[in-house]
């Protein structure tokens, strides 16, 4: 599953030709595996990886799994490692699961990298660049609370369990939502990261609970599949927030389904990981942990910075 990206910064596609060449100095292979293909979070990183990459004379190939699962990035790891780039930027689909493979391409001498997400111990990883993920949550509940005051019920929907970042955006969320007293914290659902999935616990879970005033969706597809539950529950007056700005999501916020997005930075990932990645290969100094920021996309920012703030589709 090769994902190609035409990134508007006029930056090449990636090599695709596998690129094998076994370590040295002369190897200016980096490859990239994302959480999932497809998803326009990772094709906008990809784009900043490949326009970083091509200014410091690397090459780039990447791959992503079907799912965002584990038993299916596991052997794209594998196959990898196995294949041995100078460095490996990585987006770990399970803080367990991707633990071992992981510790495995450090042990072949490849750079390892991980952006967005990460695993229970990522000290084998020269660098770990991610956004401020328990600070968008709390965002993502701020947002909530500024457009329903008076508080009431309040639901997340999420991913899967075992995914760093969406668990620390819950984190984030519930803490706020359990210091506010007006607020009823319904807790959290798991859609595994199935739009169709999302949208069926947001239906289930209005007809229990009509008056949720509500529903914080921790990423793209949870989102997408939040607002299609609403949608087709007919609820009017209920507030959804989501986490990412790809153009369903946008187009979310402009018919009125969305109130509110926390975007996040994934060129900047990108562009940071290469930069780490290359600094960990020629002797500069590396930075063990980086965080990026975010920006709240609302309908009022839309035509400036919050446009700006939104993903690459291709
Ligand atoms: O929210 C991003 C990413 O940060 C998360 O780790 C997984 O989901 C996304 O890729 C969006 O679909």
């Amino acid at each position: 599953a090769l994902a190609l990206a035409a990134c508007s910064t006029g930056a090449p596609s990636s090599d695709s030709s596998g690129g094998s060449s076994g370590g040295g100095n002369d190897n200016k292979n980096i490859a990239f595996v994302q959480g999932v293909a497809g998803d326009e979070f990772y094709i906008t990183m990809q784009c900043g990886i490949e326009a970083k990459a091509k200014e410091l004379g690397y090459t780039v190939t990447t791959q992503g799994p079907q799912k965002f699962d584990p038993t299916l990035q596991k052997p794209i790891v594998d196959s990898v490692t196995a294949s041995k780039p100078a460095a490996l930027l990585v987006a770990p689909t399970d803080v367990q699961a991707m633990q071992a493979p992981l510790q495995q391409a450090a042990a072949a001498g490849i750079k390892v990298v991980l952006v967005d997400t990460t695993v229970n111990d990522p000290s084998f990883a020269v660098s770990e660049i991610s956004s401020d993920n328990v600070g968008g949550g709390k965002a993502a509940f701020d947002a909530i609370k500024q457009a329903k005051p008076s508080g009431g019920k309040v639901l997340v929907i999420s991913t899967d369990p075992g995914v760093s970042t969406v668990d620390a955006r819950v984190k984030g969320f519930e803490d706020a939502a359990k210091a506010d007293s007006a607020f009823n914290y319904l807790g959290v659902q798991y859609s595994h990261n199935d739009p169709a999935t999302a949208a069926n616990l947001v239906s289930s879970a209005l007809q229990k609970d009509p008056d949720i005033v509500g529903i914080f969706a921790t990423n793209l597809f949870s989102a997408e599949g939040s607002a299609t539950g609403v949608r087709q529950a007919g609820a009017k007056d209920l507030t959804i927030v989501g986490f990412d700005a790809g153009p369903n999501q946008i187009k979310a916020l402009e018919d009125g389904t969305v109130q509110a997005l926390v975007a996040q930075q994934p060129g900047t990932i990108g562009t940071d990981g290469v930069e780490q990645a290359v600094a960990a290969l020629t002797g500069g100094s590396v930075e063990k942990k980086i965080q990026t920021g975010f920006t709240i996309i609302t309908k009022d920012n839309l035509s400036g910075e919050g446009g700006q703030a939104a993903y690459k589709s291709t």
